[in-house]
């Protein structure tokens, strides 16, 4: 799925701002035609999340209707207008002049409508969008589950402990493309000694025969070929030579541009290949480690909403610790996010909204396969061009019912939930697989999780918390602790392994001499632990602290505040004292 572009034949208009807004808990807005306008509404903002903007929506995640009268500009006519909705979250219904021209489920995709035929061209359109995030055991990710998290029942009853933010969360547009237009380009990279080598396939909205162009630009060099569409798709394979290659250090990007007659679509490419050996990760043949953070879309006042000096922010404050890397926990980012990743040189972790799932009965099971099915082909196709990308992520955490929270890794007694949960994952770790041959596909295992979930990773990703959860406040138990699991899972795999989750909830400014469970010493000590750790072991190709930044956390006894403490940052991204460890680590080399 294309990122829609403005140039000479392509238009592009954000209608994000402030919109009208008004809750619909009864659920009556569609019979009273709420889709031409509302009485009463408030102003919102989009991007945004609506539970941050107004104190008494912070807990409200029923059915909300947006509202934008917007001008379609004349210059337009001709071509066709698309509608597209970077993120509704979890469900968004899109109405254009009083007809509805679509919905999607699924709360970090985007969508788009075709809407020529609804366009009014002398007068004022009127856009609309219902939105709502209820939590149900069928979504993913599931809420309101029968099952009980113990002493981690929350409020709202999330499986998981970020605030389930609700609201249009990323840029809604409006787009043109002529009307035979470049439908999809796919872009697989390799390299051939010094050479780079581009494959390029592209498609039309039409199974047509066309005749087309590629070009391929940057610094002194410019590679063309020509393009023939037969039922609509061309492929193409460019050679660059002494090509520049992408990477962490030095993420170089070409322009690709493909044309066919009346179109053209422009997108940015970085040449490099990603595989694993033995116990290490390969960036363009060369070892590399993934070190940084599982991080959340999460700040005061925009929630989960797209917000684009945080996003400079942050990278900035990344690269200062030393990272390289992060997980997109516990859903897809911005594709705004993405395009910086491939200009920073981040390596990303891309990972669908699968937090915690259950397998606690078939009907739930089924209902949260076709969704995370569905999530995993939309994931693909939005983001399968991004070098920053070099791995998709299933599930973070899927939860056996035999689940030994305070174990190593090999779970509890048997568990007949152990057979379905490695069948649905491994269901879709074959789709992700299937999608896109070319990067590697993980799931992220929880602690005291069974071994035989992980069989097909290319790569083992393991959350960890002991010293936290378990041991906590003996980091020296700990510490053996986790180099006997490290070393019995290298032992059983042969494979590299991240650590995408290891943290300690620590509160700014709390201090203590000896050190104790939340103090700033007691995170910088726990990191400093894992970090050495990681270092004694060449196995391991990533560390990746649990959280980046405080974040909005579901009440509960574990949350102080509503927050999830584990930052490095607080959640006003101010550094805790661990921030100068990982810089330590992670810098000197
Ligand atoms: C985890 C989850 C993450 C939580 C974290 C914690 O294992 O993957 O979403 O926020 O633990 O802090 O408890």
């Amino acid at each position: 799925m294309l990122y829609p572009i403005q140039n000479d034949v392509r238009n592009k208009l954000d209608i994000s701002g402030i919109w009208d807004f008004k809750t619909d808990p009864e659920e009556v807005g569609e019979q009273n035609g709420w889709f031409n306008g509302l009485q009463d509404s408030r102003a919102i903002a989009v991007p945004g999340s609506w539970n941050e903007q107004y104190e008494d929506l912070f807990g409200y995640l029923g059915l909300a209707w947006y509202v934008k009268p917007t001008y379609i500009p004349q210059s337009w006519q001709g071509q066709r207008v698309f509608i597209r909705v970077g993120s509704a979250c979890y469900h968004g219904t899109v109405y254009v002049n009083g007809v509805k021209v679509g919905e999607h489920e699924g709360g970090h995709l985007p969508v788009a409508f075709e809407i020529t035929e609804r366009v009014k061209w002398d007068d004022e359109n009127v856009i609309a969008i219902s939105v709502e995030n209820e939590l149900k055991p069928t979504r993913v990710p599931s809420g309101n589950m029968p099952s009980s998290m113990g002493m981690f029942a929350s409020t709202p009853r999330t499986t998981f402990d970020f605030y389930p933010f609700a609201g249009l969360h990323r840029p809604v547009v409006l787009y043109t493309v002529p009307q035979t237009y470049i439908e999809d380009v796919t872009v697989v990279t390799d390299i051939k000694g010094a050479d780079g080598a581009v494959k390029v396939t592209a498609k039309l909205n039409a199974a047509m025969a066309a005749q087309g162009t590629l070009q391929l630009k940057g610094g002194d060099t410019t590679v063309n070929a020509n393009l023939a569409f037969k039922d609509g798709v061309a492929e193409a394979q460019l050679t660059v030579p002494n090509a520049h290659f992408w990477s962490d250090k030095d993420p170089y990007l070409y322009d690709l541009t493909v044309r066919s007659d009346g179109d053209r679509y422009t997108l940015k490419v970085g040449i490099r290949t990603i595989a694993v050996q033995g116990g290490q990760v390969l960036l363009n043949g060369a070892p590399v480690q993934l070190n940084g953070f599982g991080r959340h879309e999460d700040f005061v006042a925009s929630g989960k909403g797209l917000n684009l000096p945080l996003l400079v922010k942050d990278y900035q404050l990344m690269r200062w610790t030393g990272a390289n890397s992060y997980r997109t926990s516990h859903y897809p980012y911005s594709e705004e996010e993405m395009q910086l990743a491939d200009r920073e040189g981040f390596l990303i972790i891309d990972e669908i909204p699968a937090v915690s799932l259950q397998f606690d009965n078939d009907e739930n099971i089924a209902a949260r396969l076709r969704m995370c099915l569905q999530q995993i082909d939309e994931l693909v196709a939005r983001d399968k061009n991004h070098a920053s990308v070099v791995m998709w992520c299933v599930a973070n955490e899927p939860m056996p019912g035999n689940l030994n929270l305070a174990g190593a890794a090999g779970g509890g007694p048997a568990d007949p939930s152990e057979a379905s949960g490695k069948a649905m994952i491994e269901t879709m770790m074959a789709r992700a697989k299937e999608l896109d041959p070319t990067r590697l596909v993980t799931i992220v295992t929880v602690m005291g999780g069974p071994q035989s979930w992980m069989e097909k990773c290319d790569v083992i990703c393991m959350n960890r918390y002991w010293g936290w959860y378990v041991l906590g406040g003996e980091l020296d138990k700990a510490r053996a602790s986790l180099e006997q699991e490290l070393d019995q899972v290298w032992e059983k795999w042969h494979r590299p392994i991240i650590m995408t989750e290891f943290g300690a909830d620590t509160m700014s400014g709390m201090h203590g001499h000896p050190t104790v469970m939340w103090t700033e010493e007691y995170q910088a000590d726990y990191i400093r632990l894992h970090l050495d750790v990681a270092a004694a072991r060449d196995f391991v190709a990533g560390m990746q602290v649990w959280n980046f930044a405080d974040f909005a956390a579901v009440q509960s006894i574990a949350r102080v505040g509503g927050l999830n403490m584990k930052g490095i940052f607080t959640r006003i991204r101010t550094p805790k004292l661990a921030a100068n460890v990982l810089r330590e680590f992670w810098l000197k080399k």
